[in-house]
């Protein structure tokens, strides 16, 4: 097992990898920007080193820092976190090439589902179900035509590089195709420097479902059960829960058993996710995500499992030492992202945190790095705490879900808690009945 790993990351995410180190007595390396010296994840960690100025670029994306923070401190492995490096193929291999251990998928597995085209057909290849539309790129308009009207509309053009919604453009009818072709284009040729783009049939309703997964380096694969991450804004999530209240429990059995054998037979090793879109009882792979997400809590609080501790352990060689039959999810969990934020606006507050009080009991977690006194900088994501819960029923996770919200107070700045009390309240919330579109419609009724 490693001695020593450096977490390239700050804030909740960086917390919950040397939580996870400190149980597995492995020590820890912070590294920080010099707006961050007064961080909670500066704090606790065994040891620090400064990385550059607050900006991202210069710091937390800073490549040779990150490396020489490494190699002074004496690491043997780098957790990337979440965000930042964490689905960066290129760092992933200098990590490797500098003799330091990269604890996340190989290289090459980050760079084939960075590629949302190569991705969608690997995974095609392996039994998945996709989304009906073009096999591959699509090179200019004169090709676009004759395939949006064989997949039908509306058709959804995407980036290659995508993800997160950039570069994607809907047509609804043949009229549109030729504008959204080119915007979409234009779009992701501004956002990625690669402007090449797929079609899809647009799905208009759809639940995000994602499936956890999680891999070794001696062929073993699981799957965790799924997250339902439709109560989303912009593409940024706002509630998940687990598991999705919109499954039953054969249609949960088949979309899992098909994800842990095609990241079997893929030979992925450690955490990841595999997207749907679900529509009318119907999966649809999207993409796949090879990092830890901020969401894994939840999985976590149904199953019992560590998953940053399994993430290391794969990372290390070291055997899935768990079998399929061995997770048996229990109960449910729901979580809140709590912003600094206008819950109005969604105009970033950072600043000066003067009251801090995080709810507790049976069944409740916070991750956060925040202390009565921290400043909030300016300069990264605003989200400043998650709030996780559990229930042995979906309804006991929701009255607790109420009762912490109730509880949890953050002054001096302004946060999304209002805002989920208000969606935590609403009837179609309560029962379940949500799509990804849901949450835009609630706060725009107009739109
Ligand atoms: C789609 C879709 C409808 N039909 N694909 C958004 C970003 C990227 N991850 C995939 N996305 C979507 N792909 C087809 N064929 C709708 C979305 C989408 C979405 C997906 C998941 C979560 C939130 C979303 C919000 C808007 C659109």
């Amino acid at each position: 097992m490693f001695e020593k790993v450096l977490i390239a990351n700050r804030g909740e995410s960086a917390l919950r990898i040397h939580r996870a180190c400190r149980e597995m007595g492995i020590q820890t390396v912070a590294v920080h920007s010099t707006a961050d010296s007064d961080a909670m994840h500066v704090r606790l960690a065994d040891e620090s080193v400064c990385i550059g100025p607050p900006s991202p670029r210069e710091s937390y994306l800073n490549i040779p820092a990150i490396l020489t923070a490494a190699a002074i401190t004496g690491a043997d492995a780098i957790h990337p976190g979440i965000g930042f490096m964490a689905e960066n193929a290129t760092f992933a291999e200098m990590v490797e090439e500098h003799g330091f251990v990269f604890i996340g998928p190989t290289p090459q597995h980050i760079r084939i589902m960075g590629d949302k085209i190569t991705a969608k057909r690997t995974v095609k290849e392996l039994g998945l179900p996709t989304v009906p539309g073009s096999d591959g790129v699509v090179a200019t308009l004169e090709a676009a035509k004759p395939l949006a009207a064989r997949i039908g509309y509306p058709v959804l053009i995407k980036a290659s590089a995508g993800g997160g919604g950039k570069g994607m453009k809907v047509a609804s009818s043949a009229k549109d195709l030729a504008e959204a072709y080119t915007l979409a284009r234009n779009e992701a040729r501004a956002a990625f420097g690669n402007d090449e783009v797929y079609l899809e049939k647009y799905l208009a309703h759809p639940r995000h479902i994602e499936v956890q997964i999680l891999g070794d380096t001696h062929g073993h694969a699981i799957h965790l059960g799924e997250r339902d991450c439709s109560i989303q804004r912009r593409h940024q999530k706002v509630i998940e829960e687990a598991p999705s209240p919109g499954l039953n429990d054969a249609e949960r059995a088949q979309i899992g058993k098909l994800a842990a054998s095609v990241v079997q037979r893929l030979g992925y090793r450690g955490v990841g996710t595999l997207e749907f879109l679900y529509e009318n009882g119907r999966f649809y792979f999207i993409e796949m995500n090879t990092r830890l997400q901020i969401e894994h809590t939840i999985t976590e609080m149904v199953t019992g499992l560590d998953l940053v501790r399994a993430q290391i352990r794969v990372a290390a060689g070291l055997p899935l030492g768990i079998k399929q039959s061995d997770v048996l999810p229990s109960g449910h969990a729901i979580e809140c992202r709590i912003n600094a934020e206008n819950p109005e606006t969604f105009i970033p507050s950072p600043g000066l945190v003067t009251d801090f009080h995080a709810p507790g009991g049976l069944g409740v977690r916070v991750d956060s790095a925040l202390y009565s006194g921290y400043r909030v900088p300016p300069y990264y994501d605003s989200m400043i705490a998650k709030l996780i819960v559990h229930g042995k029923t979906r309804n006991e996770c929701l009255l607790r879900l109420r009762r912490s919200l109730e509880e949890f107070v953050i002054g001096g700045i302004e946060t999304t808690l209002p805002l989920h009390r208000r969606l935590v309240a609403q009837p179609d919330f309560i029962d379940g009945r949500y799509d990804i579109h849901w949450l835009e419609g609630f706060l725009d009724p107009l739109s």
